[in-house]
Parts: structure tokens; C-alpha cells; sequence
């Protein structure tokens, strides 16, 4: 029992806090009212928009109906071009995949790292100790996700797939990945999350290589027979669900993907991401496969653009934003979320598979008329549909200033208020916000480690040895025995080289390409 003394001990003691517990009390009223206060969450949320950046893979300028080029109908991506700022002038970084990957992520130009070209089971090629766009964002507060195409390599050496796979996405900057590793038209045929295979058995190990083992199983090579979909070049190695891919594989059986169910998959990924981190300012790199071969559209999808896998497989993945931005809308994050739309690449029509995409293009212009595609160091290449949407917050509108998908990660980095800037990149904040400004002056462009130069309408390509068209895929890469210089004001699908008529130009042209390639 307690004694008097005791008692009256404490009678003292809590008089003399009751003034400190008032106070106590009354910050935690005052913190509790000011975190309930929708004005102040709406002013913080502003400050820091959600980002997300829609990805797709092989899209050309003429593949989005809202540039007027071609004929295939993509309303919800329209909608983003329509209601957002529509850039005329936006580019990758590269004309394929894995560089301008690279670019976009780390804002830095690709061919200043030699390991950035196409990946085929290659291990990672950013550095874990490099800054990149996910990273920079994550250490602002953001919660970072990526759901799709990654190809930027996994693991340090020789993968084992049937551990955790590292380093990848996690460890350059996402908190959470949801992803397939190179392509679809690539092995391993399975969805990677955070490092471990999906439905992995480990009772039915996975093997994969890149090499000649085919592991005694049936091969596009082999087995024709087997193959629901044919190969045209390259893409006879093992069988996946009747699709014969680049390299080999075994086992992993449960973990295998179904194609025509990716894109509901990822949609689905991705859609789970905005609803589990809508309450903290998230980035998103929703990374589509599509219109990448192999184009296996969803039966939904099949037949809705009278073009083949190539115009249905667009038409879905068209869906698939619409589908996504109804989420953001349900959500209510559409005024507070900043998605930024592009392509990696420009567009090809016959990638490795017979599956009808030049024979049932009809009238329509993938490329919107430019010169070349995928491979090309022509505009084709890397000149893509580039649109910047915040609903309430940027002005519908069409820009003619020049942008590069390098130049995100400096705008963004602005728009957060960090101070990190890549000396590659430029800070166009002001131009994807409010219309207003310049946009870049300069641009070197990349196809398959060669590059090219671009300093306002004009364009410079160096002689390059090589094939002037590339053999299969049937476009025109921009090789030459001689300089190449366009005009763009006058002549923009480059029909016209001015290269002997504008020597002046031309020096200067290549003056400027060295400075920058030197720094
Ligand atoms: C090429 C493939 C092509 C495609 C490309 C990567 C062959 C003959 N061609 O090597 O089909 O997969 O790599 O495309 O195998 S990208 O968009 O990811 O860069
Ligand atoms: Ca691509």
C-alpha cells in the first residue's frame, strides 16, 4: 500500500505538470487540425506532384492520332495531347531501346557509356552508385515504382534466375519493380518482382543462356512445327506458348508469362502501385511493351485496327492508359500528378516475326512521314510523340521547341526544388509547365553507336561505313560515304543533303558536335 506522504508526493507533483500537459495537448490539437487541413495538403501535394511516366516501346511520331499523321485511332492517348502540351519537336536519345533507356533515367547522354547499347541478358549497366531520376526522386520523398520493359541489364556477372536477381531496377532507385527483363522477344519469358521470378518452382529451376545451348529442347530452328507465331530473322531460339525468342531456356515452367495477357498484367501492376502509394507523392515508370514484337494483342484487341498485331497491340495498350488515367481520375490525382508520355524508339515494322505488319499497313505512316525507324540516325529514329499532361496545371497547347527525354530528369529535378542537374540534361521546367521559354538548342542523337547532331532546324550526320539499309527490317539507318546536312525548316524528311551547297554550316555543324562530345 501506498503511504500519505507518498500520496500527497504525487497530488504534488501532477499540479505542477498540469500546465506542461495543457500544452502538450494543445500541440497535438494544433499538429492534428494543421495535417487535416485540406488547403495545406492540397498547397504540399502541389509542390510535389506525383510523377509517372508513361513508356512505350517502339511507338512511332506517326502512331498517335492526335500528331495527324497517321491513320490509327488512339483517343486516350489523344486525350493527353489534346488536353496537356504536345511537343512536335520531343526525342529520345537513342533509336533503340536499352540507350535511351539509359538517357531517360539518368539524364545523361547514352553514348558517353559504352555498355549502353542493346542489352541481351547482359548485366546492369547503370551504376548503383550513380544518381538517377528514380533515386532522386526517392530521396525527395517519393515512393518509386517501375512495372514493365526494363532492359537496362541485370546482376553483376552470370545471373543465377533462380535466386534474387541483383542489382537491377531496386537498386539504381525503385523502391518496388515489377518487370520483364530485356524484351518480350527475349528470354527469360517470365515477370521479375523486386529481384525474385514470379511463381517460381523451385523444384523446376530455371536455365537460361544466350549462347548455342538450346538444352535439347524444341527451337524455332528445330521445330517450325511447333511455332504458332514464325520467325523471320534472328528470334529461333526456344519455344515459349508457340513464340520462338532470342536464347534459350529451360524449366521455370509455373513462372512462364502468357503474352496475351501482359498488358492486362502490367496495367494491372501498375494500377495496384497508384492505389497502395496514392497517399505519398509517387513516382511511376510504366514501362508498356507494346508495339514491340512479338505483338501479341489480347483477343479483345484482335481485328480492331484492321493492321495486323502491329495496329491492335497500339489500340490495347491505347486502352490500357485510358485505363489508367480512369484510375488516377477515380483517385482524384489527376491535378496532382504530372505524366509525361514518350516512346523509346521510333517505329519498325518487321522486327524477326512474319505476323503482317508491313502487308496490312494500309495507308498508315508509323514514322508521320519522317525519314528511317528504329535503327536509324534519321529523324525517324528517335524523333518520337512526346507529351506533357497536368490537368489544371499545364495549358493545353503544341510546342515546336526542341526536347529530349535527357532533359526530364533536370526539369524534374527543378520542379521538386533539388538542386541535382546533369550536365548532359536541361532544365525545360518552365516549357513543360507553363508553355513559356526555350527548349533545347542543341542535340546529338544516337543509333546503334553511331551519333548524329542537331543545333536548331539543322541536322549533320557523319559518314558512317555500313549497310545504307538495314537488311531485314528495311529501313534506311543513315549511313553515308559522305557528310549529310538537312535543313528541317525547309526539308523535313531530309530529302535534301546541303552538305557540298553549305560548307560553312557544315564546319560549323561539326565544330560544335566535337565540343559537346569532348566535355
Ligand atoms: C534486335 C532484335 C529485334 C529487337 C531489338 C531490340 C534480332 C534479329 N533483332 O537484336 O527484334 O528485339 O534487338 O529492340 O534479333 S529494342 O527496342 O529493345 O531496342
Ligand atoms: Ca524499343
Amino acid at each position: 500500500m501506498m503511504n500519505v506522504s507518498n500520496q500527497n508526493f504525487f497530488l504534488i507533483d501532477f499540479i505542477k505538470i498540469v500546465p506542461l500537459i495543457r500544452y502538450i495537448l494543445l500541440v497535438t490539437v494544433l499538429i492534428t487540425f494543421s495535417c487535416q487541413n485540406p488547403t495545406k495538403k492540397v498547397q504540399n501535394q502541389s509542390q510535389n506532384p506525383n510523377v509517372i511516366i508513361i513508356y512505350m516501346d517502339d511507338l512511332g511520331y506517326g502512331d498517335v492520332s492526335s500528331y495527324g499523321k497517321g491513320k490509327l485511332k488512339t483517343p486516350n492517348i489523344d486525350k493527353l495531347a489534346n488536353e496537356g502540351l504536345k511537343f512536335l519537336k520531343g526525342y529520345s536519345s537513342s533509336a533503340t531501346c536499352t540507350p535511351s533507356r539509359y538517357g531517360l533515367l539518368t539524364g545523361t547522354y547514352p553514348w558517353r557509356n559504352p555498355r549502353a547499347k542493346i542489352i541481351t541478358g547482359g548485366s546492369l549497366i547503370i551504376d548503383t552508385g550513380q544518381m538517377t531520376l528514380p533515386k532522386l526522386l526517392k530521396i525527395n520523398g517519393y515512393k518509386t515504382g517501375i512495372v514493365g520493359k526494363w532492359h537496362l541489364g541485370l546482376g553483376k556477372d552470370k545471373i543465377n534466375y533462380n535466386k534474387i536477381i541483383s542489382p537491377g531496377a531496386n537498386e539504381i532507385g525503385f523502391d518496388y519493380s515489377y518487370i520483364l527483363a530485356d524484351t518480350q522477344d527475349r528470354v527469360p519469358s517470365v515477370y521479375i518482382e523486386n529481384g525474385r521470378i514470379e511463381n517460381l518452382d523451385v523444384n523446376d529451376p530455371i536455365s537460361v543462356n544466350f549462347d548455342k545451348n538450346d538444352y535439347g529442347l524444341p527451337t524455332g530452328l528445330k521445330n517450325p512445327e511447333l511455332t504458332t507465331m514464325k520467325w523471320h530473322h534472328g528470334h529461333n531460339g526456344s519455344i515459349v506458348n508457340g513464340i520462338p525468342r532470342i536464347g534459350f531456356m529451360k524449366g521455370g515452367n509455373k513462372a512462364r508469362w502468357i503474352d496475351e495477357d501482359m498488358a492486362d498484367n502490367f496495367l494491372n501492376k501498375a494500377e495496384e502501385y497508384i492505389n497502395e502509394n496514392k497517399n505519398s507523392p509517387f513516382f511511376l515508370f510504366y514501362s508498356l511493351q507494346q508495339p514491340h514484337v512479338p505483338r501479341t494483342p489480347n483477343p479483345r484487341f484482335v481485328g480492331k485496327s484492321q493492321m495486323g498485331p502491329r495496329g491492335d497491340a497500339i489500340i490495347e495498350a491505347d486502352w490500357c492508359i485510358g485505363e489508367l488515367y480512369k484510375t488516377l481520375e477515380e483517385n482524384k490525382l489527376l491535378e496532382n500528378t504530372l505524366i509525361i508520355f514518350s516512346s523509346d524508339n521510333g517505329p519498325v515494322l518487321n522486327d524477326g516475326y512474319f505476323d503482317d505488319a508491313v502487308e496490312m499497313l494500309g495507308e498508315h505512316t508509323p514514322s508521320g512521314g519522317l525519314r528511317g525507324g528504329k535503327y536509324s540516325l534519321f529523324e525517324a529514329g528517335t524523333r518520337v510523340p512526346f507529351i506533357t499532361y497536368w490537368k489544371g496545371r499545364i495549358k493545353a497547347g503544341v510546342s515546336d521547341q526542341i526536347i529530349s527525354q535527357i532533359d526530364l530528369f533536370n526539369s524534374i529535378s527543378k520542379m521538386i526544388e533539388s538542386d541535382f542537374r546533369t550536365k548532359d540534361g536541361k532544365d525545360l521546367s518552365n516549357l513543360i509547365l507553363n508553355h513559356t521559354g526555350e527548349g533545347r538548342n542543341e542535340l546529338v542523337i544516337e543509333a546503334m553507336g553511331r551519333t548524329a547532331y542537331r543545333n536548331k532546324e539543322w541536322v549533320m550526320i557523319p559518314p558512317y561505313k555500313g549497310r545504307k539499309i538495314a537488311k531485314n527490317v528495311q529501313i534506311e539507318l543513315g549511313n553515308s560515304s559522305e557528310y549529310m546536312l538537312f535543313d528541317l525548316e525547309r526539308d523535313p524528311y531530309q530529302k535534301d543533303n546541303l552538305a557540298k551547297k553549305n560548307p560553312e554550316k557544315l564546319k560549323f555543324m561539326i565544330s560544335n558536335f566535337d565540343k559537346i562530345k569532348k566535355y
